[in-house]
C-alpha cells in the first residue's frame, strides 16, 4: 500500500468546466492543494462555486496558450508536481470551422504543457484524451491500439487529441485517458454542443419532445462522472490503494453499450414524460456505435467504473431539477 499523504500541489487546467471543477473539488476534500486555470471560454464560474473560497485553492483566469504559463505559476506556488490537463476546445463541430485554433489550444499547447512539467519535475501530467481519436473505426470493443497514424479523424478535434495523446503517453511523466462519453450534474444542457444526456433530461423535465437523430440504434459507452474524476486520482497516482499507473494511453468509459433509444425510454421513465419520441434526419458526421475496452485501465490502475447508468441519470436528474427551480 502506498502512502500518498496530503498536501500535494496540483494544477488543473479547465478548472470551471464540467469536469474540472468536478475534479478540483475532489482533490481539495482529499486534502490537497489546487491551483485552477480557465479562461471561461466553455466552462462557468457557477461550477467552481463550491470551491471557490477554499483555502488550498487559487484560480488564474488564463489561457493555456500563455507562454511559460506553467514556469509562471510554479514560481508562485511551491511544491507543485501533479498537473491536470483538461482546457481544450470541447466541441467537435466547432473545430471544423476553427481547425487552426483547435490545434493551438488542443495540440500545440499540451505540448508546451507536458514539456515545461518535465522541466519543472512534476510527477505526473494525465491528459484529457477522447473517443474521437478512434474516428469510425466499428471494431468493437475499441482497443488502445487501434487509434494509430492510419485512423482516419473525423474532426480536427480528434486528430488534435490523438496527437497530443501520443505525445502525452510517450513521455515518462505522462498518462492519456481517453474518455467516452462522459455525464452528469454540471454538463450543460443548454448549449448546441450538449451530450444527449443532459439534453434528453432538460427537454424531459420541460415536457417537451425528445428527438432522435437517427433511428435511435446508434450506442455510446457512457460513463458518469465520478468514475471519471476516480480514473484521474488514480492516473495520477494520488489514491492509497492500488498501483501505480505506467506511463502510456488508457481508455476510460464501462465496457458498456447503451442504445439512444434506450436511453431515452429510460428518461421518460425516470421523469415520467410520456410524450411519443420525435426521428429526425441522422445528424451529419455521428459515428454509428462506440464502446470502450477498459480492460487495460483496470489491470494497471485497479479502477471500475461504480455508478450504474440509472444511478448516474437519477443523479444527474436531481441536478437538472436543482437548477431549473
Ligand atoms: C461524443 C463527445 C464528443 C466526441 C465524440 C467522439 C460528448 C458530449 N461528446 O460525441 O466530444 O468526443 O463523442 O466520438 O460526450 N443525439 C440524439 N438526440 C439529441 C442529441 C444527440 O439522438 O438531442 C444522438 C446523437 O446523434 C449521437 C448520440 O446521441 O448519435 C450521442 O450524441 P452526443 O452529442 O451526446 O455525443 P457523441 O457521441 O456524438
Amino acid at each position: 500500500m502506498k502512502n500518498v499523504g496530503r498536501n500535494r500541489g496540483c494544477v488543473v487546467t479547465g478548472v470551471a468546466g464540467f469536469v474540472g471543477s468536478h475534479l478540483a473539488e475532489k482533490l481539495l476534500s482529499l486534502g490537497h492543494r489546487v491551483v485552477g486555470i480557465d479562461n471561461f471560454f466553455s466552462g462557468y464560474p457557477e461550477n467552481m462555486a463550491s470551491f471557490k473560497d477554499h483555502p488550498a485553492f487559487t484560480f488564474y483566469d488564463t489561457s493555456i496558450a500563455e507562454e511559460g504559463l506553467l514556469e509562471w505559476i510554479s514560481g508562485r506556488h511551491s511544491g507543485l508536481s501533479y498537473c491536470f490537463h483538461l482546457a481544450a476546445i470541447v466541441s467537435v463541430p466547432y473545430s471544423m470551422d476553427h481547425e487552426e485554433e483547435t490545434t493551438k489550444i488542443n495540440y500545440d499547447a499540451t505540448l508546451k504543457l507536458l514539456q515545461s512539467a518535465e522541466k519543472l519535475r512534476f510527477s505526473r501530467l494525465v491528459f484529457a484524451g477522447s473517443a474521437a481519436e478512434y474516428g469510425n473505426d466499428q471494431r468493437l470493443p475499441l482497443l488502445e491500439t487501434y487509434a494509430d497514424e492510419k485512423t482516419r479523424h473525423l474532426s480536427p478535434y480528434g486528430q488534435a487529441k490523438f496527437m497530443a495523446s501520443r505525445a502525452v503517453a510517450s513521455n515518462p511523466i505522462g498518462v492519456a485517458l481517453r474518455f467516452f462519453n462522459i455525464y452528469g450534474p454540471r454538463q450543460d444542457p443548454r448549449s448546441p454542443y450538449s451530450g444527449v444526456i443532459s439534453r434528453f433530461l432538460d427537454m424531459a423535465l420541460a415536457n417537451k419532445v425528445l428527438t432522435i437523430f437517427g433511428d435511435g440504434h446508434q450506442a455510446r459507452d457512457f460513463v458518469y462522472v465520478s468514475d471519471v474524476v476516480e480514473a484521474y486520482i488514480r492516473a495520477a497516482g494520488l489514491n492509497d490503494t492500488g498501483p501505480s499507473v505506467p506511463n502510456g494511453v488508457y481508455n476510460v468509459g464501462t465496457g458498456k453499450s447503451t442504445t439512444i433509444l434506450e436511453l431515452a425510454e429510460t428518461i421518460k421513465d425516470l421523469t415520467g414524460n410520456a410524450l411519443p419520441l420525435n426521428f429526425c434526419r441522422e445528424r451529419p458526421g455521428d459515428i454509428r456505435f462506440s464502446l470502450a475496452s477498459v480492460d487495460a485501465f483496470s489491470g494497471a490502475a485497479h479502477w471500475v467504473p461504480r455508478i450504474s447508468l440509472r444511478a448516474g441519470l437519477r443523479e444527474t436528474l436531481h441536478w437538472v431539477r436543482r437548477d431549473s427551480v
